[in-house]
């Protein structure tokens, strides 16, 4: 299924390795179409080449905006070699196809890197380059497509070889829709960026000295593009940036910011952790506070009011709550505004935000909002390893294993409706938990998480201390957190008032979660003893047994789920 190369459009920014290649076409009897300076440098070099201009009969006009948008070109290209009526119509307009495209575009990305003006930023927008590689793309039956000066060798090869495979066609062209998805989200993303600093304050958005460091030339070269420098890591002595990942639309990284001021490293990772506890929970209305990667609280309202929702989530830890990030998977509500308003936050992120929802949030001046209409799903997650990386599919929930309906009832009477939609909250809010996640439920909302320990008795222990004693210890937390610089929204009178909501001994009579099996018996024992009355986890321990003995004897319902949600 080798398809030979005839005819081959050329239009390359980047002028690297494109004698090589010119000279590997010609060599293979190819004819080079091309524009402007690629074809003067392709002249330059002693090799035949035919201006577009010739092709399309048309100057190249107004300063290069239009050079290769001409049905001559784009007929060439998006003819289907399939049809014999696609060809004659070709031969009738006088034109031949197009079997090879080479185009990489205008330098947007470093041109906005560079601290170019707006108007200069614009003017490197690729029109015609896109359009281009989206059409030989979507003709890959019949087209060859080419965007990445690495892969020249790969064209030379074909040439050797009598032309590419449909599949290398396939892969080739997958790479250009990537590489033009992620040129258009980095323009879209710039824009919008844009358009927001006109109308806000976002003078505080400048990174100052750092410049962050460049991503790993491996990140680079896979598509990462560089959206923005940090003020600094996880601590003020790293310094730090943000990218997008190629062919990502919509997640964090190309959020829309509002107000507020510049995003830190951690609001980014805090943001992540709080959009996908949001994103979690399918169609219902669901609020996400998240303070260092880890829930203060995680709520649902059954009847979609984002303002009730926001209330269940904050009262599962008031303390916690302040300096934390907000997110949720409705549009956030002028009322919803108004109760965030006055706990000290670092940033909101929704889909969308009422208009006067917007106007009381401005308000304040250091709260970032983010318009983000949901974190990736789909992907890789990469860790960096010493000496390397660990990569691993995104977890996600898998209907076979998450769906209650499939779920093994192993100890206790079967659950009612309400204590079944507890557990399912429950089972899918603790995914966002840090491992070793143990959560209590009721009603729709957190009442006491247990995360980070590295055992689960421990876990269990905290999940039901905080449950029960939060507004007790609040006290002096809130004291130490309202000392703390960066908090001073949070006055004595409202940490006081807020810690009055946090209702005491809630673990009895909730349900509860665990994001991996039991173990032992031991921490289920302390979820029993605090008059926990239905628990759901995954199973498959080898005491299995004697922990579901420990459930059937207190007469505690237990489902077991197959699936775990370790998160790390
Ligand atoms: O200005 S454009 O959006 N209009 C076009 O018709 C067009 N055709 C090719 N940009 C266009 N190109 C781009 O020009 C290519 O993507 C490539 O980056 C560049 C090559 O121009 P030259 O050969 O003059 O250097």
């Amino acid at each position: 299924d080798r398809l030979p190369l005839r005819r081959a459009l050329v239009s390359v920014y980047d002028k690297t390795g494109l004698t090589e290649l010119a000279s590997a076409l010609v060599g293979a009897g190819v004819e080079i179409l091309s524009t402007g300076s690629t074809a003067a440098t392709i002249a330059a070099a002693g090799l035949p080449v035919t201006a577009v201009e010739e092709v399309t009969d048309f100057p190249e006009c107004l300063e290069g905006r239009v050079k290769t948008l001409h049905p001559a070109i784009h007929a060439g290209i998006l003819a289907d070699r399939r049809k014999p009526e696609h060809l004659a119509q070709l031969d009738s307009l006088g034109l031949a196809p197009i079997d090879l495209v080479v185009v990489n575009l205008y330098p947007f990305t470093a041109t906005v890197a560079s601290g170019a003006p707006f108007d200069a930023c614009v003017e490197q927008i690729d029109i015609g380059g896109p359009a281009m590689l989206r059409a030989a793309a979507k003709n890959h039956p019949g087209v060859a497509v080419v965007t990445d000066p690495a892969a020249y060798g790969e064209v030379a090869t074909a040439l050797e070889q009598g032309g590419f495979t449909l599949d290398e066609r396939r892969s080739l062209a997958a790479a250009a829709y990537a590489h033009t998805a992620a040129y258009d989200a980095a323009v879209a993303t710039w824009m919008a960026r844009q358009v927001e600093a006109d109308r806000v304050d976002l003078a505080a958005s400048d990174p100052g000295e750092s410049a962050g460091p460049e991503a790993p030339p491996a990140y680079v070269g896979a598509g990462y593009q560089r959206l923005a420098a940090l003020r600094y890591g996880e601590n003020p002595h790293q310094g730090a940036a943000v990218y997008t990942a190629p062919g990502t639309i919509g997640g964090v990284a190309s959020a829309r910011q509002l107000s507020g001021k510049a995003m830190s490293y951690n609001n980014y990772t805090d943001t992540d952790a709080a959009l996908r506890a949001a994103h979690d929970h399918g169609e219902q209305a669901c609020v996400a506070i998240i303070k260092h990667a880890n829930p203060c609280g995680v709520a649902v309202s059954a009847s979609g009011d984002v303002a009730e929702a926001h209330r269940k989530a904050h009262a599962c830890d008031p303390v916690s709550a302040f300096g934390g990030v907000i997110a949720t998977n409705v549009t956030v509500t002028a009322a919803m505004a108004r109760q965030i308003a006055p706990i000290f936050t670092e940033v909101v992120a929704a889909p969308a935000f009422e208009e006067e929802a917007v106007e009381i949030l401005r308000a304040k001046k250091n709260l970032r909002l983010l318009v983000v209409e949901a974190p990736a799903r789909q992907g890789w997650e990469i860790k960096p390893i010493s000496g390397g990386a660990v990569v691993q599919e995104r977890d996600t929930y898998q209907a076979g294993d998450d769906d209650p309906t499939t779920w093994t009832l192993a100890a206790g009477p079967a659950a009612d409706e309400a204590t079944l939609a507890d557990l399912a909250f429950a089972w899918r809010a603790v995914r966002a938990v840090k491992s070793n996640a143990i959560l209590l439920a009721r009603d729709g909302a957190t009442v006491g998480v247990g995360m980070g320990q590295v055992n689960r008795v421990d876990s269990c222990r905290l999940a039901v201390e905080r449950a029960n004693t939060l507004g007790a210890r609040a006290t002096g937390d809130a004291a130490a957190s309202a000392s703390e610089p960066a908090s001073g929204a949070v006055g004595g009178a409202d940490a006081a008032e807020i810690l009055q909501e946090a209702p005491p001994q809630r673990a009895a009579g909730a349900v509860a979660a665990s994001d991996a099996f039991f173990p032992f018996a031991d921490g289920l024992q302390v979820l029993i003893d605090a008059g926990v009355r239905a628990v759901v986890q995954p199973g498959g321990s080898i005491r299995d047994e004697e922990v579901i003995a420990a459930a059937q004897a207190a007469g505690v319902t237990m489902y077991l789920t197959g699936a775990r949600h370790f998160s790390h």
